[in-house]
């Protein structure tokens, strides 16, 4: 299982808003006859590609995948028939399909006789398909993701606002592979100014579907001379407005050939997005913009970049404006992975 979960990244930036799912055949005698991964949005499912490189091996054997087969006709048929047609004796999977049009591949493969055993690494493939998981448990707004590259004293600018660099090339390149595998980047309007970044990703991995470019900001009022907003019509860009928005504002936005949205709160804007299909999202700053969505319950995922670096009184906070908590009650997120990124640490946590 450890392997499929490790194949199943290989689809990371190409499958979103389908899920990452990789697959291993045993044969009979328990070695390894075939691997797959679900490598293309609407493509063969991992559990065909692994049973198609079994081949006959495949009969008598073992199908370890890291979601339970499929048992519906959608843009690929059912991997429950391919399982049978192959002959398969065991499957053991890690994570319940949530879809409800796809579910009750375990239950119809043991109707057929096949020894079926779930939830092995579970918690594990779960974090790994977060995203896709997010779509089902909160339909009604993207699966939301910040992102905040810190110093030890979780300050994200210096005194004078300069924030690059703060980390370094690997957590970079971390960040451009991060955002591959969302359908949207946003900043709030503070940093869209200061920054000025151009929110696109320039990793390894070349996204299937260019995410969408969201700067949030209460009145709308930013310069069309930001990078975002002069390459409007290269790449897909959006202004989440709230009820500040001039006419004049407006104009000049769309005028640019950005998407306008424009909502009463951030819960409002988040939930117009998904409305317009956006179904994941990291947002990468600023500290109000980080503080008002933690502060509002909008965030499914920190992933927290530090670096080794102090930059003391009069450097910006990561995280403005969250309402203090008591240390009895305030809620403990959970760690999801602790890895080193060059000179930087990368925490992912996350909500309970
Ligand atoms: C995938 N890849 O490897 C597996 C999936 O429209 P379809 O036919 O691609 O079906 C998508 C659904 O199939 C998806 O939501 C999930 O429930 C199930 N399994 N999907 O994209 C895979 N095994
Ligand atoms: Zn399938």
């Amino acid at each position: 299982m450890e392997r499929a979960i490790e194949l199943a990244w290989r689809g990371w930036g190409r499958v979103h808003p389908n899920p990452l799912v990789g697959a291993v055949v045993l044969d009979a005698a328990g070695a390894v006859a075939g691997e797959g991964f679900h490598g293309e949005f609407g493509g063969p499912h991992a559990e065909r590609v692994a049973l198609a490189a079994a081949g006959a091996r495949a009969r008598g054997g073992t199908l370890v995948v890291s979601l339970e087969p499929c048992h519906h006709q959608g843009k690929q048929p059912p991997c429950t028939e391919a399982i049978l047609a192959a002959g398969i004796a065991r499957v053991v999977f890690a994570l319940e399909d949530p879809n409800p049009v796809a579910m009750g591949g375990a239950e119809a493969l043991r109707a057929a006789g096949l020894a079926v055993e779930g939830g092995l690494r579970r918690a594990e493939a779960a974090a790994q398909n977060a995203p896709f998981l997010g779509g089902y448990r909160t339909p009604e707004r993207p699966w939301v993701a910040l992102k905040l590259a810190t110093s030890l004293d979780g300050r994200i600018a210096d005194q004078l606002g300069r924030s690059r660099w703060i980390s370094g090339e690997q957590a970079r390149d971390f960040v451009h592979w991060l955002r591959a595998g969302v359908d949207a980047i946003g900043v709030g309007g503070a940093t869209a100014r200061v920054d000025d970044p151009s929110l696109t990703v320039r990793g390894a991995v070349e996204p299937r579907v260019a995410p969408l470019r969201v700067v949030f900001d209460q009145t709308g009022n930013l310069p069309t001379t930001l990078e975002v907003l002069r390459t409007a019509r290269e790449r897909p860009t959006c202004v989440v407005a709230g009820p500040l928005l001039s006419s004049e504002r407006a104009e000049a936005i769309e005028a640019v050939g950005a998407r306008l949205v424009r909502s009463s709160s951030l819960r409002q804007g988040m939930a117009e997005l998904k409305r317009q299909g956006i179904g994941s999202i990291v947002v990468e700053g600023g500290g109000q913009l980080a503080g008002a969505l933690l502060g509002e319950g909008l965030v499914d995922r920190y992933y927290w970049i530090q670096s080794p670096v102090w930059l003391g009184e009069g450097g910006v906070p990561a995280v403005a404006g969250l309402p203090g908590a008591e240390l009895a009650t305030a809620e403990r997120w959970t760690v999801v992975e602790r890895r080193a990124l060059g000179a930087d640490t990368l925490l992912v946590a996350d909500r309970a």
